[in-house]
């Protein structure tokens, strides 16, 4: 859990995915303040978390209590359902709508990229709390609601939720947050406080030397010189790359450690040809289960046009037991008998 104040508003980074989340960001409001009866003060903003059952259990039970509660998030489904999390996040969404009505604005990436740019600076600099996701765009978004920007803060924003090869192109205060993202330690199954406490660093420094701390500056600086030893590293990776199926780059990092993955991902889509990426590791959350994962992205010049969930079954489970993860029509995260079974095959089928 990650929590601090952004220009005096408490705010926490969570993704409510279980009830103990649920539990959590209630906590964390009722603690911060009892409600007032005033509108502005009694604010709870929650911003680029996705609708979930949890998330929505964690509305309705602020707003029994009496909180204003306030939803801004781009998560929501742009086609039809394709599984139970996506159908489960429209029926979340819609629940949203009902219980918050004009304070409820659920969107889609496409449409806003970046969640920053559904507030304007300083919209909730007088809330009570704010709630964001755990990553580059809830920290954005959160800083600008609590009235903390600069003037490139929307495009940086959309870059760092991009895909891991735009994330290092934005501003150079933006640069030295996606360097510092690829460079923390991985999730540790056996230590998942260690990922946490090294983000709640990096965020909290980053929002300090936007603010122009020189300090805070220098701590950022010295994350640079880490990045690029894992950029040489990357290099060396991609050296290695071994082309699976017509168009498809697979890069074995299973035994490896401190590379970029971003930078190892612009490298391949470089390779003649290349329409996906392939990246088999030890490290994510399929991996925390079966030991494998191999992640799956569509090379940039291939997007849009080609949907990586066309690989899978019209219907399909998803979730680390299942061992398919896949959010987004351009990245693709499966174990390694989904990847034997359904994967290696379904390559002949692409155009
Ligand atoms: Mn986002």
């Amino acid at each position: 859990m990650i929590s601090f104040k952004i220009n005096n508003i408490p705010t926490l980074f969570i993704k409510g995915y279980t009830p103990a989340d649920t539990d959590t960001i209630v906590g964390f409001v009722k603690k911060v303040g009892e409600p007032t009866g005033d509108s502005v003060a009694d604010s709870v903003l929650f911003i680029d978390t996705p609708a979930t059952l949890h998330t929505v259990a964690a509305v309705r039970k602020l707003k029994a209590e009496g909180y204003r509660v306030v939803f801004k998030d781009h998560h929501g489904i742009e086609a039809e359902p394709r599984n139970e999390v996506e159908k489960n996040r429209e029926i979340a969404v819609s629940e949203l709508r009902k219980l918050l009505g004009k304070d409820c604005n659920i969107t889609v990436r496409s449409l806003h990229p970046a969640c920053s740019t559904l507030v304007k600076v300083g919209e909730f600099k007088n809330a009570l709390a704010i709630i964001a996701d755990p990553d580059a765009d809830g920290l954005t978004a959160a800083m600008k609601a609590a009235g903390l920007s600069y003037p490139e803060l929307d495009e940086d924003a959309a870059k760092l939720d991009g895909q891991p090869s735009l994330q290092v192109t934005g501003t150079y205060i933006s640069q030295l947050l996606a360097k510092g993202v690829a460079t923390l330690p991985p999730t540790d199954p056996r230590n998942p406080a260690s990922r946490d406490k090294a983000k709640s660093q990096l965020f909290s420094q980053w929002v300090l030397a936007v603010q122009g701390n020189a300090d805070a500056l220098a701590n950022l600086k010295k994350g640079e010189a880490a990045y690029d030893t894992a950029i040489k590293l990357s290099q060396e990776l991609a050296e290695n790359a071994r082309e699976v199926a017509p168009g498809v780059m697979l890069v074995d990092v299973m035994d490896r450690l401190g590379f970029d993955e971003g930078t190892l991902q612009v490298l391949l889509e470089q390779k003649p040809n290349c329409k996906i990426t392939v990246v088999r590791k030890g490290i994510g959350p399929i991996a925390a289960l079966n030991g494998v994962q191999y992640s799956l992205a569509v090379a940039k010049s291939c997007q849009p046009g080609l949907d990586i969930r066309d690989l899978l079954p019209s219907q399909f489970e998803t979730g680390p037991e299942a061992g398919i993860i896949s959010n987004v029509s351009f990245l693709l995260h499966v174990s390694q008998p989904v990847w034997e079974k359904q994967i290696m095959p379904a390559f002949k089928n692409l155009k």
